[in-house]
């Protein structure tokens, strides 16, 4: 079941992530939240209408006005927001930040055929390399543990939330499945105490140490540990999701993805250890470079087995950029998918989100489907009722000074507190509601 972030009100591009092309090109322009949130609603139909069950992550309440006391901004909301404004404007948009919407690194979730004690594993990802994304973990938490209740389902706090293991989820990580089980692929940027090859220019954000920990603290029977290929970071693939995409028995991957140059021969030594046998497209760079990934997020698919085939569901960059488009045909012609369909998601696309990003897989049998809380299944009604809701409450334009406007501040917490009964998620899920 994919669980899609929901865009919250306050989308906006402040250039926060380094090493993200896209965030640092885009930052200080206008953002447009209403349709920002409507594109996102747009391909969460789209791949529920593909024959898969869809489901939803509440936004998180910015902006974080308890993370501003902390840090020394005093007096009443107002106060608090005009205070950071005039003395850190970055801080203003760090705390006000949608970034939760990037459910690709919410959790690393394991199956419960995966793990040895036959339940479904989640640990939120600390998000330890950015300022404004490490403020998403405890609500990230939170949220699962309300969306995903009961026995079947393990919740683990977030690894250490420092460097050494920094982890940012399911965008580094990769479930295949064979005849005899799943293999989980984790892929690392460095390693925090062994040493080794590190990006120089723009910061790895997945350890190997966290990688390891998730692997051991899930249960997690079959894994594979890769390293991310350094060049490849340096070149603003600042997640694995950004240059490789596998699901099932499928793996899009470009031929620079890894250091190692063994490393697609143990994934598929490990996978054929299972009774499996890889279906890998393999993307040459003379066709399109590790740069044009970046820039047209051909990997940032989402890789869907579907009733009427494999689809890969990309971002419409892709169709626009004929080198691109030239590698989804000739994915067609070989038969590694059936179909590509291409999507506008450009307002998340300019902060360097895009399908994939906005995605987090969570393998479910029918008896765990049955668990999960109905209010975030993506519904044709619910749909219907999150437009409206959207429509009615979303601003059209925000800009880099609107965050210290104190109504939208308002504005935010009345959406989301009416968006809690939508999606009945009781009147206590925000700390603003607590
Ligand atoms: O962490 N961008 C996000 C994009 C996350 C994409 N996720 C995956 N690849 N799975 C990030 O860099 C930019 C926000 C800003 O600049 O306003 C941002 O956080």
């Amino acid at each position: 079941m994919n669980f899609d972030g929901l865009v919250g009100p306050t989308h906006n591009y402040a250039g926060l992530s380094h090493g993200n092309v896209a965030s640092r090109t885009h930052g200080g322009q206008p953002s447009r939240p209403r349709e920002a949130a409507l594109q996102g609603l747009s391909k969460m139909a789209h791949v529920r209408d593909l024959g898969l069950p869809q489901g939803i992550l509440p936004p998180h309440a910015r902006p974080r006005l308890d993370v501003l006391r902390a840090l020394g901004f005093l007096g009443d909301d107002a106060e608090v927001l005009r205070a950071v404004a005039d003395a850190a404007p970055h801080l203003l948009a760090a705390v006000s930040s949608a970034s939760p919407m990037w459910t690709a690194n919410a959790a690393t979730v394991s199956a419960s055929a995966d793990t040895l004690d036959g339940r479904v594993h989640f640990t939120p990802a600390n998000l330890a390399s950015t300022f404004h994304r490490s403020l998403e973990p405890e609500h990230t938490g939170r949220a699962l543990r309300r969306i995903f209740p009961g026995e079947v389902f393990v919740h683990h706090d977030p690894l250490p939330g420092m460097g050494a293991f920094g982890d940012e989820g399911a965008a580094n990580h990769t479930r295949f499945v064979a005849r005899r089980g799943g293999l989980e692929l984790h892929v690392f940027g460095r390693s925090a105490f062994g040493g080794g090859p590190a990006p120089t220019r723009y910061p790895a954000r997945q350890t190997r140490e966290a990688s390891e920990a998730l692997v051991r603290r899930h249960g997690v029977r079959s894994a594979v540990l890769i390293q991310q290929a350094t060049a490849a970071i340096d070149a603003g693939v600042f997640h694995n999701d950004v240059i490789s995409v596998g699901s099932g028995d499928h793996f899009l991957v470009h031929e620079r993805a890894f250091e190692a140059e063994d490393a697609l021969a143990r994934v598929r030594q490990a996978f054929d250890a299972l009774g499996g046998e890889l279906q890998v497209f393999v993307v040459r760079d003379r066709d399109l470079s590790v740069a044009e990934a970046v820039t047209t997020y051909l990997f940032n698919s989402q890789l869907l087995s579907t009733p009427g085939g494999w689809v890969l569901v990309a971002p419409m960059e892709c169709a626009e950029d004929p080198r691109a488009r030239a590698v989804t045909e000739a994915m067609v012609a070989e038969g590694f998918v059936a179909r590509v369909e291409t999507l506008d998601l450009r307002q998340s696309m300019h902060n360097g989100g895009g399908p994939a990003c906005l995605r987090l897989r969570v393998p479910l049998t029918d008896a765990e489907r049955a668990e999960v809380h109905e209010g975030c299944v993506f519904t044709p009604e619910r749909e219907a009722a999150l437009r409206a809701w959207v429509t009615e409450h979303y601003r059209e334009e925000l800009r880099p000074a609107d965050l210290a406007d104190p109504a939208l501040t308002d504005e935010v917490r009345t959406a989301l507190d009416e968006l809690t009964q939508l999606l009945s998620l009781g009147s206590d899920f925000y700390p603003f509601q607590r």
